[in-house]
């Protein structure tokens, strides 16, 4: 059915998240989720990140690519991810590789994980596919970027922002003109390329792209059958396009969703244990650069039914207390000083303990008499009585993953070796 003049370019728009990556630098918090599944910020998870920006630029047809460790993801997005109405052709479908195109075939790469998807994505009846990577932290209008690519009449808009320059390999770098037509494009050099107007930093690619599906539809049919390519967006599709010179940049700055237009373009990818403890811990400051208060541009969520935080301060104990702190509902601090620390839904922390810079996966206990410091715990951990953490870096890393940031990782499995020395 030929779509309708005037409708909204996010109506004739799909999101396609991929989420299926390996990834391992998150160590132990991916043992059994995949990076997306990984808890953010209190309540969220990182994946609602993608979702909601989708939903908030007013797309209401997603599918989410998944492959390794799927099930937290798969069962989190059941739970919370139920908005969409069918009467209306508004869906989100879960797609796991599930060997339907040939039966020795999992996703090869990013491509493939759109390609395998075809016929499905056919029946979406949509003109234009934004693909997006659902493991990082950021608030962006979507309809901005689809906008421009509409605009500029090019075969593919690929998301970009400036990083300094020692962080840029990691990336897909970039050079444009004066129009921001991608000029030449590397996945991951080692040596990255400076701009031309400050040789410390580097335009890189955000690893979301906005394509019409007619278009993107005829090359991932041409990639199902390339046995020379590793089907991957950033190593083979992306630079071949940019060859043609009909590749477009967009800056996220251009669309990035902040309350004050002064404020900082706000992107995290919080792929080491170090990344992830700082972006959990700056949410804690006076004016947090991710602005998670924004009535308009809500992080939607699965939220557990919990009665609301509740803190015990008891005169025959130590005061229990949480300052420069978010607490999550469901928890208890019972005489507790707490201080720079998150905690997430349904922690319960006892007498005499004391937390600073902590950030608490849900479900974490904490005995009496603990002091723990720069640390991140798994969801469901007990904290046994006596604990102390972050004092003696040695005596840390013998039972527990203490990163180059002096962030110490502690999960049960952890304690539980600890307990049996
Ligand atoms: P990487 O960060 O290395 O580079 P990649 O490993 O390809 O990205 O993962 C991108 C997304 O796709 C992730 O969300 C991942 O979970 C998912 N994914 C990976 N393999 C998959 C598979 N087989 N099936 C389904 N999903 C899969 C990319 C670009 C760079 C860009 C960075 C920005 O290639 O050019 O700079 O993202 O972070
Ligand atoms: P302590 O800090 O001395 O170890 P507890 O954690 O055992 O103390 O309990 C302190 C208070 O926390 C209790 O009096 C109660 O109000 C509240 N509390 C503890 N456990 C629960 C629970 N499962 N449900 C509701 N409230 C609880």
């Amino acid at each position: 059915m030929p779509h309708q003049r005037g409708q909204r370019l996010a109506a004739r728009s799909m999101a396609f998240i991929l989420a299926g990556g390996r990834g391992s630098r998150l160590h132990e918090l991916t043992d059994t989720r995949v990076k997306p599944a990984v808890y953010f910020g209190g309540k969220a998870r990182i994946i609602d990140f993608a979702l909601s920006n989708a939903l908030n630029s007013g797309i209401r047809k997603m599918a989410l690519a998944t492959q390794y460790k799927a099930h937290s993801l798969i069962r989190h997005v059941q739970r919370g991810w139920n908005f969409f109405r069918a009467e209306r052709n508004e869906f989100l479908d879960i797609l796991p590789a599930s060997q339907r195109y040939e039966e020795s075939m999992w996703y090869r790469g990013t491509v493939d994980a759109v390609a395998q998807n075809i016929d499905i994505i056919d029946s979406y009846e949509i003109d234009y596919i934004l693909i997006l990577a659902g493991d990082h932290i950021y608030k962006m209008d979507y309809e901005a970027m689809i906008a421009q690519h509409v605009e500029s009449g090019a075969e593919v808009t690929v998301g970009c922002l400036t990083v300094d320059r020692g962080e840029a390999s990691a990336f897909g770098c970039m050079a444009v003109d004066g129009k921001d037509r991608i000029t030449s494009f590397l996945e991951k050099p080692k040596d990255p390329p400076g701009l031309p107007d400050d040789p410390d930093k580097t335009l890189v690619s955000m690893g979301i792209y906005v394509f019409d599906w007619k278009y993107l539809r005829e090359r991932l049919i041409a990639d199902l059958e390339d046995d020379g390519s590793s089907h991957d967006f950033g190593h083979d599709m992306i630079p071949d396009i940019v060859k043609t010179g009909k590749a477009q940049a967009h800056r996220f700055e251009d669309s990035c969703v902040r309350h004050d237009p002064a404020a900082t373009a706000y992107w995290r990818d919080v792929g080491t244990i170090d990344a992830f403890w700082r972006a959990n811990i700056d949410l804690t400051d006076f004016t947090p650069d991710l602005d998670l208060w924004d009535r308009n541009w809500p992080i939607w969520t699965h939220a557990e039914l919990v009665p609301p935080a509740k803190f015990i301060h008891d005169e025959e104990k130590r005061r229990g207390s949480a300052v420069s702190s978010m607490i999550a509902g469901g928890s208890i601090v019972s005489g507790t000083e707490i201080r720079q620390s998150l905690l997430f839904t349904m922690c319960h922390t006892n007498s005499y303990s004391s937390l600073d810079g902590v950030v608490a996966l849900p479900y974490v206990q904490v005995a009496r008499h603990a002091r723990l410091k720069n640390c991140v715990i798994n969801r469901g951990v007990e904290i046994p009585e006596g604990l102390v953490v972050g004092e003696d870096p040695e005596e840390d890393a013998k039972w527990f993953r203490v990163t180059p940031g002096g962030v110490t990782l502690i999960t049960q499995r952890m304690l539980d070796r600890r307990g049996a020395e």
